[in-house]
């Protein structure tokens, strides 16, 4: 499969626009769920973390694998909203001083710091229950069996054998001085980063009541190759573009995919994983397009 062709410019352009609408959409959606203002700082602080200013790419990914199922358009963006709550929660609490420290995130001061501890904590707790009210909703689709096995697996991919898993095996790693090794890093990464794709992508199966493989392996190839680019951006990308600190991991003398396998192979990798997850939508033919260049954004962006 060709990746980079001379229609390049004018995919990548569609792609983004493609981005852009889907990220308004999900924002639209996630006004009309979220509960009406009530007193208190808890009110504010939910509000602002989940609108400040995410790309909301597993929404577009949840959004665009739906379209291939032709699913109706309220669904997908009630899993979109569903998913990008988890993922929300899952920045609140690492950006913690107990976790990862961090004071700035997607440009802006985190939680803690706009807020304090306390209420970051109070914050992830509320987003994460919000995210299963809203599957929970008729609207997301009227069999209770599917939405039933939308949380069910959505709490699987996030909970103690998912992302909280490969979040506490990055801690202890670096708590115990202990680097890991490439193969521990992968399956930490698939854990902690590519849980969450995986149910982007397997959301669109269960609201259409399917079992399709292809969608699988598309999003555990660009679930790694996303993580790659982010090592590739702490390693040499600037605080302006991402929006967080970088350097971080060297600084710390952290293991990554990145130190171990070397820049170049690092990106050559990443390039062999865009093209296993592109393949791996042949069959649904052009209809999987916008897919595929989100494959080829997962690692060329530089945000
Ligand atoms: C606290 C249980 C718990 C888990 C945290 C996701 C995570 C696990 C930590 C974030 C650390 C990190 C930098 C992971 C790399 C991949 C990643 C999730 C990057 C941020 O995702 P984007 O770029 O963010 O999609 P936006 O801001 O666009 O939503």
């Amino acid at each position: 499969m060709k990746i980079i062709n001379n229609k390049k410019s004018l995919k990548s352009n569609e792609f983004l626009k493609e981005l852009s609408f889907c990220c308004d959409e999900t924002n639209d959606h996630l006004k009309k769920l979220l509960p009406a203002k009530n007193e208190g700082k808890l009110y504010d602080a939910i509000n602002y973390s989940i609108f400040s200013g995410g790309k909301r790419f597993r929404a577009f990914l949840v959004i665009q694998a739906a379209k291939l199922f032709e699913i109706p358009k309220v669904r997908a963006l009630q899993a979109a909203s569903a998913i990008e709550i988890i993922h929300t929660y899952s920045l609140v609490h690492d950006d913690l001083p107990s976790m990862d420290n961090d004071d700035l995130r997607r440009g802006k001061p985190t939680i803690h710091i706009m807020w304090d501890e306390a209420t970051a904590v109070l914050v992830g707790d509320a987003l994460q229950a919000f995210a299963y009210q809203i599957l929970s909703y008729k609207e997301t689709h009227p069999k209770s069996k599917v939405r039933l096995n939308l949380i069910k697996t959505l709490s699987e991919a996030s909970g103690f054998n998912g992302m909280v898993l490969g979040q506490y095996k990055d801690l202890e790693a670096e708590k115990n001085n202990k680097p890991l090794e490439l193969k521990e890093i992968i399956n930490l990464q698939k854990l902690k980063t590519g849980a969450l794709f995986n149910w982007s992508l397997k959301s669109a199966n269960i609201l259409a009541e399917e079992n399709n493989d292809s969608l699988k392996k598309y999003a555990e190839s660009i679930g790694l190759a996303f993580q790659i680019k982010d090592d590739l951006l702490d390693h040499e990308g600037t605080m302006e573009k991402t929006g967080k600190k970088v350097g971080k991991d060297t600084a710390a003398g952290k293991a990554t995919i990145v130190s171990l396998l070397g820049v170049e192979n690092a990106k050559k990798r990443c390039l062999e994983l865009c093209e296993e997850a592109c393949d791996s939508l042949n069959l649904f033919g052009p209809k999987s397009d916008l897919l595929k260049t989100a494959a080829r954004f997962t690692i060329e962006r530089g945000f």
